[in-house]
């Protein structure tokens, strides 16, 4: 999903040469590819959207998965990197690096200073060490290797799996088939009370040029849109773009996860830059690639 963005935004800002591969072309996990890759290719410039990712229940089903498989993909790829010459590395993390209790809005500062959220510890762990790798590497070798942390992403592309997907696709996807179905009611994970900050896949894109046209720049920076709403209000959202007028119910026997999880959004304002695409406009968007991707058989799971 934010790898396509990114090739996406590239295209319109008139890129030279964009090398992209998918997993079944290059599997990041062997380090004997991705030293193949970077020796053939030489890229000069490499943006790491590569990751194991998905949604509460697969973070809380799969923590070795998680872990091992980004924190491989992270190590090769950053070693690969320096070793051939790549001038310019932006890592891709995600946000819940941060302490389960950190002081909302999230600050970068905010890293390391407080235990994790156990239901994505792993996964954060993994992105942690990568972001301090890049970091590393920029002091020991003085190469420009950095990280943006985004807020929970959503978009064309996403990943529908039914068990293992994020919340906006999870939700998109089930009020679809309800509505479909005339179900009377559709199931929320959790109580609905917690508070999730939603940028557009298009947005995270721009960011990301962004920060690559600065030769000065943070080791890490966060990129978010500043505001949350709680899932209950983000379900409203989603039945309202579906069309679904039944009744929406809280499994409180699901997990919430963090309670909050709201980025500080001064860093990249400072650099000149804030998301532009609103909420309830970006599930509109989505939901239309969501029914094209369903006519067209391309949906991910
Ligand atoms: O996107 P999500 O699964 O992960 O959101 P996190 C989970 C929140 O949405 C929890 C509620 O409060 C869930 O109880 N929820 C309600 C649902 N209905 C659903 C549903 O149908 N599917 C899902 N998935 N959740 C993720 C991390 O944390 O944040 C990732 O697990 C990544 O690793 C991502 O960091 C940015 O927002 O809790």
């Amino acid at each position: 999903m934010v790898g396509s963005a990114v090739v996406r935004a590239l295209e319109q800002a008139g890129a030279a040469q964009i090398l992209t591969r998918t997993r079944d072309q290059l599997d990041l996990e062997r380090q004997e590819q991705v030293d193949d890759f970077f020796a053939s290719e030489r890229p000069e410039v490499v943006v790491f959207a590569a990751g194991r990712v998905g949604g509460i229940q697969a973070n809380q089903a799969f923590p070795a998965d998680f872990m091992v498989r980004n924190l491989a993909m992270a190590i090769h790829s950053i070693d690969a990197a320096f070793r051939f010459g790549v001038q310019r590395m932006l890592y891709l993390g995600s946000t819940c690096i941060y302490p389960r209790d950190a002081e909302q809005p999230i600050r970068e500062s905010a890293l390391l200073t407080g235990p994790l959220e156990p239901t994505n510890e792993a996964y954060a762990l993994a992105k942690i060490a990568g972001l301090k790798l890049c970091q590393y590497y920029r002091r020991q070798f003085g190469v420009a290797f950095h990280s943006a942390m985004p807020t929970n992403l959503y978009g064309p592309g996403d990943n529908y799996h039914p068990e293992h997907s994020h919340v906006l696709p999870g939700l998109l996807q089930r009020f679809h088939w309800a509505k479909q179905a005339h179900l009377p009611t559709v199931e929320l994970w959790g109580t609905g009370q917690p508070r999730r900050e939603f940028l557009h896949v298009d947005d995270l894109a721009d960011a990301i040029l962004h920060l690559l046209s600065f030769s000065e720049f943070p080791d890490w920076v966060n990129v978010g849109t500043g505001e949350d709403v709680s899932i209950r209000e983000l379900a409203e959202m989603i039945a309202e773009v579906v069309g679904y007028h039944g009744a929406i119910v809280p499994n409180p026997s699901k997990p919430d996860g963090t309670p909050v999880k709201r980025t500080d959004t001064s860093l990249m304002r400072s650099l000149g830059w804030r998301a532009g695409i609103p909420l309830r406009e970006g599930i509109q968007r989505t939901y239309e690639t969501y029914i094209s991707e369903l006519e067209t058989a391309t949906i991910r799971r």
